[in-house]
């Protein structure tokens, strides 16, 4: 009686796990690495002071490993309305965080005011949100300073508030102690995983570089699905 229950149970357990398997592979089979055509790397080279720190990631030397993304997930970003604290940059215009250019250029580049600034779209719907692709100013290899990611259901930013990347450790920007990496400014931009977060509206905070006070900002790219 136990052999039979037993066998029974292994049989159920087998068939269990074979569904689980079976589930897993149809969910990768509807995903692939996200491909970015990345920019041309700053032809100013790099700096031979470097900041470092415990909390600084090294320069890289190669693209990063690219998460994989749902088949239909585009960049749903581009070309939304963009609001910012900063409502008149010092040059550019805001509409430049959303089209598509994020080459070295000073042309490419919107210029805001120093202190804590965020950028801010609207995706105009509710979206799951797989991958975030941030370029800050890789005019220069720098540092930027306070990188913090959240998403919202509301355009103030005060309901269902989620953090989905913040490396300001020291809480100087007042959203909290983040505790993901400094990273250098490159061609190869900021990938942040979002693991499918559902939102509508995205703010990307920065409080300048280890180079200039202002807030210079190139491109923001977010890769997700329609939310059912
Ligand atoms: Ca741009
Ligand atoms: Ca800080």
């Amino acid at each position: 009686m136990i052999q039979k229950h037993f066998g029974r149970y292994l049989l159920a357990t087998t068939l269990s796990a074979s569904l689980t398997l079976a589930i897993a592979t149809a969910a990768d089979a509807d995903k692939a690495p996200l491909t970015i055509k990345w920019p041309m790397p700053t032809l100013k080279g790099t700096p031979d002071d470097l900041p470092t720190g415990p909390n600084v990631e090294k320069l890289p030397e190669k693209a990063p490993a690219m998460p994989a993304i749902s088949k239909g997930a585009v960049n749903v970003a581009k070309g939304k309305k963009v609001n910012a604290s900063d409502k008149n940059p010092i040059s550019g215009s805001l509409d430049m965080i959303t089209d598509g250019l994020r080459e070295a250029y000073d042309d490419q580049v919107v210029e805001m005011r120093k202190g804590t600034q965020w950028v801010q779209i609207d995706l105009e719907s509710e979206h799951e949100i797989q991958v975030v692709v941030l370029w800050n100013d890789h005019r220069w290899i720098q540092l930027y300073r306070d990188v913090i990611l959240q998403v919202a259901d509301d355009a103030d930013f005060t309901k269902n508030v989620r953090t989905v990347y913040n490396n300001d450790t020291d809480n100087s920007s007042g959203l909290g102690i983040g505790t993901d990496k400094e990273y250098f400014e490159t061609q190869w931009g900021r990938v942040v995983e979002a693991k499918g977060v559902k939102a509508r509206y995205l703010r990307s905070y920065s409080k300048g570089s280890n180079q200039s006070a202002l807030n210079c900002r190139q491109e923001i790219e977010v890769y997700a699905v329609p939310a059912k």
